[in-house]
């Protein structure tokens, strides 16, 4: 039998960004009618804050860099029942969030994950694929979870969250959220979403540099004893190399 559940309307969409002041108004102007928009704010010097904030959202400062950080302090600032995460560069679009909150309200999953399904060549490029589908592959010997991607746009109940306990703050969050969440015995589900070809700059999957740190970040995850402590430099503050020499002019 299929049950149709309605969609809750108390959701926090949490929207990590650095330097995404051209994706802004796209993204926010794709959140579903009712939810609370909260970006998370890691350092820009492009005026994203400023212009988040005058579109409306909430706007939440994290001068920790790295994606982790910035996710769990958006994580930290949320208050509804229901949190999502979606990327804050336009590659992903918010307004199918609806659908990922809905299985978790109607109880078939405690966290859905984007499964990234590429619009044109240059969406995702062939080594972040493939490395991702590495990933996947350790994923499933670490935690017999059969998942595709390890994308970025997410939904799950906020409590739950928190009680994950994540410790990275760099690239590897998103991989310890569903690690762990597997440990506890989540069901993890996954839906495709369209991956568009980003907004601006390239930071992380468009450089090499940017991807191997991904890759460090997440190896370290995945070597981790189940309940461990995190390594050395997992949550240390560090600014990614291809942001440093952004800022320094290489842009
Ligand atoms: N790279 C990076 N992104 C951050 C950081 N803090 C917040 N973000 C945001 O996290 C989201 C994901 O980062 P992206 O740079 O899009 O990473 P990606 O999708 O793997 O790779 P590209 O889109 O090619 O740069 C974006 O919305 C960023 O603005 C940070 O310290 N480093
Ligand atoms: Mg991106």
């Amino acid at each position: 039998m299929d049950v149709t559940y309605s969609i809750p309307t108390t959701v926090d969409v949490v929207l990590p960004c650095l330097d995404e002041a051209r994706a802004l108004p796209w993204v926010l102007d794709r959140l579903p009618a009712g939810w609370r928009a909260i970006v998370v704010d890691n350092g820009s010097a492009d005026g994203s804050a400023e212009i988040a904030a005058g579109l409306g959202a909430t706007v939440v400062r994290e001068p920790r860099r790295g994606f982790g950080a910035a996710c769990h302090a958006g994580l930290l600032a949320a208050e509804a029942e229901f949190v999502c995460f979606c990327d804050c560069d336009a590659s992903l679009d918010p307004g199918l969030l609806p659908a990922f909150v809905a299985e978790v309200a109607g109880g078939r999953a405690d966290l859905v994950l984007g499964r990234r399904r590429p619009q044109t060549r240059g969406a995702w490029p062939a080594h972040a694929r493939a490395g991702n589908a590495a990933l996947s592959r350790m994923l499933r010997r670490r935690t017999g979870l059969r998942l595709r991607d390890l994308g970025p746009m997410r939904a799950a109940r906020r409590e739950a969250l928190l009680d994950l306990s994540l410790t990275d703050r760099r690239s590897g969050y998103p991989l310890e959220m569903v690690v762990r969440a597997a440990d506890a015995g989540w069901r993890v589900t996954e839906r495709d979403v369209p991956y568009l070809p980003r907004t601006g700059r390239s930071k992380v999957t468009g450089t090499w540099r940017g991807t191997w740190q991904a890759v460090h970040d997440m190896r370290a995850v995945l070597a981790r004893e189940p309940g461990a402590a995190p390594g050395a430099g997992a949550a240390a503050d560090v600014v990614p190399e291809d942001v440093r020499d952004e800022r320094a002019g290489a842009r």
